[in-house]
């Protein structure tokens, strides 16, 4: 198990995000300029807040890679946060044993102890004895999905030497929906990638668009639903035979523990409680290629925790951002008296950003699958036992 593995650090407004990988085998293509296309796919969307507008967010491979191949090392990534720039005192990792008054002056300002009802402030200072809650929000920040993204585009690389290629897209923003699916889902890809809230249809997009401007002149936020598909699976990723490696909980897990998503659906997801057993099960035919096909796909991809050859769907539900301009009421740490909730700089609604956190995220488990089917120390040994 955990053949693929990987441990980042980095605050929001530290000087960086780094992620070491261990478990690359030799000899797969890395390149950087794959990573930053998908650091850049994470930073699209509409209903960012201003911090996207100051990162432009890029990779260094700083290890584990040579003339552009991966050498069996661990790999180390690094993004830089641009905005460090503006927190160097706020975030300084040395002991301040005379801060200047205007050092102080910033680091108070950039203190708060009023809770935001939803993010991990809470349970964080109280679980690590934080007074001020800047100590819990720079980790429990989204900002570090960057580097999780950078990640999933190394395991996409691996994935993409055996053809296996996946995308995501939005199919809610609040109460606006996706009903019009384009037929094919290379159609609903390329619309997806072009599309400001990654949304395969221009009408919902707009209607998508408006529900997120209404949001923010209330001062709310949003959540929403999106999809991460992934094809040509070879069959028996996972297993059945312990309840850990099932592949299924795997993606669940991967999928539940990015920042904010609430629910995790395989194929037809909470659907299936109302299927019939006639229904809801994907019979199997003999085509006159003598190939085994399908019909429908309620399945999505997976039965019995392992890949059925068919395309792995996986639906997440976001829960919407809960650092909020209108402020909801709270409790006030420093005195434990009633408050209105901290606000800061945010973005009103982050469910693209989310499909493409999500889509790296589900990259990892599936390589860490492939590799842990395969073994093998390097692309040519894999390869032959692929074939
Ligand atoms: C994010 C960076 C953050 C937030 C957002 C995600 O930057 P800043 O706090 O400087 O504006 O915009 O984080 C959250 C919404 C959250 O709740 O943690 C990013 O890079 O995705």
């Amino acid at each position: 198990m955990n053949r693929l593995r990987f441990l980042t650090s980095g605050e929001s407004h530290g000087k960086c995000l780094t992620a070491i990988i261990e478990g690359v085998p030799a000899g797969f293509r890395i390149k950087t300029s794959i990573i930053n296309e998908d650091l850049a796919r994470r930073q699209v969307g509409y209903g960012r807040g201003g911090r996207m507008k100051i990162e432009h967010d890029t990779v260094e491979i700083k290890s584990g890679v040579r003339f552009g191949k991966s050498t069996g090392a661990p790999i180390c990534l690094e993004v830089r946060n641009k905005d460090y720039e503006n927190w160097s005192d706020v975030m300084n990792v040395e002991h301040q044993e005379y801060p200047t008054q205007e050092v102080i002056k910033k680091i108070e300002e950039k203190s708060f102890t009023t809770v935001r009802p939803g993010h991990a402030d809470y349970a964080g200072a109280i679980k690590y004895n934080f007074s001020d809650l800047r100590d819990v929000l720079e980790r429990s920040s989204a900002r570090k999905t960057a580097i999780e993204v950078a990640v999933g585009s190394v395991a996409k690389q691996i994935l993409r030497e055996f053809g296996i290629m996946g995308f995501s897209h939005v199919v809610q923003i609040g109460n606006v929906k996706l009903d019009f699916y384009p037929k094919t889902y290379t159609l609903i890809k390329e619309k997806a990638e072009k599309s400001d809230v990654r949304c395969a249809d221009d009408l919902t997009a707009d209607r998508m668009r408006n529900a997120i401007d209404e949001a923010a002149l209330a001062g709310d936020t949003l959540g929403g639903k999106f999809e991460v598909i992934f094809g040509n699976l070879p069959i028996g990723l996972g297993s059945y035979v312990h309840w850990d490696e099932a592949l299924d909980g795997r993606i669940a897990q991967a999928v539940m523990s990015i920042p904010a998503v609430k629910a995790v659906e395989v194929g037809a997801g909470v659907d299936a409680a109302s299927l019939k057993g006639s229904q809801m099960h994907d019979e199997l035919f003999i085509g006159r290629d003598k190939k085994v096909f399908r019909n429908t796909n309620n399945a999505g991809g997976l039965e019995g925790g392992m890949t059925n050859g068919e395309t792995l769907v996986i639906k997440g539900t976001m829960k919407a951002i809960p650092t909020m301009k209108k402020a909801l009421a709270t409790i006030d740490i420093n005195d434990m008296k009633p408050a209105s909730a901290h606000f800061e700089r945010s973005d009103t609604c982050a469910v693209p950003a989310c499909a493409v956190v999500a889509e790296a995220r589900i990259a990892i488990i599936l390589a860490d699958a492939l590799l842990e089917k395969l073994g093998g120390d390097n692309l040519k040994e894999i390869k032959e036992r692929y074939a």
